[in-house]
């Protein structure tokens, strides 16, 4: 690995389609602008860098801040396990690893991930087939390259009609059913750490922002930088052979 100086953390999402990897980064993007913005996909002018990998496009989503032309020093990558037009489990594994151009042996440490976050719905259970296998895998990979791991849980307002009526309420109701349900099974099956699962509910369909969704996000969020800014810390402490 090349030692350039680390430019920003790198979020890697991935998860089943459907399941508001994007409607994370918009949420993101609209908490950290202090307005409902424009959704990356939807957007012409969508602050994305678009670059190759192997052959697939490989979208990098920063974030701005309220200022413009200056950005957050965390980025986002996304990776759809759809049936369909989604990517395979050694791409993933390439993104990763930062592999990012097809022959690129000496990846930048700005290409690497940071951090591996899966993304589930909390109001649909994940039943053992081909997605989860696939999922399994991917978190194996990940812990054999040393990249640590989160997961959130979208969708909570579907899953629980008191957490539709207030989002507060996530904290109470039994932490909801998911605690037995999606949290206990994602930590059972793909080994990821109960306090390391962060239930979200994303803005869709908003039109003003909200503080208790502001909330959700947010501590989600900063688990997420959290943990990507120790791992790279521990990396320069293996760099620096300590
Ligand atoms: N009710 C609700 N809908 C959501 C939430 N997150 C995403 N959605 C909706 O679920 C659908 C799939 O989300 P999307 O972000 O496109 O999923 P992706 O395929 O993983 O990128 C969209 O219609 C979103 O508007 C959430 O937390 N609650
Ligand atoms: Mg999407």
């Amino acid at each position: 690995m090349k030692q350039d100086t680390k430019k920003h953390l790198r979020i890697l999402l991935y998860g089943p389609g459907g399941s508001g990897k994007s409607s994370f980064i918009h949420s993101v993007d609209s908490v950290c602008q202090n307005r409902i913005t424009c959704p990356a996909d939807a957007c012409s002018s969508g602050h994305t860098v678009t670059v190759t990998v192997l052959f697939l496009a490989y979208k990098t989503y920063q974030i701005e801040k309220e200022v413009e032309g200056q950005y957050y020093p965390f980025v986002f990558n996304v990776m759809g396990l759809e049936s369909k037009g989604g990517v395979c489990e050694e791409d993933i594994k390439h993104a990763m690893q930062g592999h990012l151009k097809e022959g690129y042996k000496t990846p930048d440490i700005n290409d690497k991930a940071d951090i591996l976050v899966c993304v589930v719905r909390a109001d649909t259970f994940m039943s053992r087939g081909d997605t989860l296998a696939k999922m399994n895998r991917i978190t194996a990979a990940a812990r054999d390259y040393g990249i640590p791991q989160m997961a959130i849980l979208t969708h909570i307002d579907e899953a629980c009609p008191l957490v539709k009526e207030s989002i507060k309420n996530v904290y109470k109701s039994n932490h909801i059913k998911m605690k037995s349900f999606q949290m206990e099974h994602l930590h059972n099956e793909l080994g990821i750490r109960l306090t390391n699962i962060f239930p979200v509910k994303n803005y869709h369909e908003e039109m003003d922002l909200n503080g208790d969704i502001d909330m959700v996000i947010l501590r989600a969020l900063r688990q997420i930088i959290q943990i990507a800014k120790d791992q790279v810390k521990r990396a320069q402490k293996v760099g620096m052979g300590g």
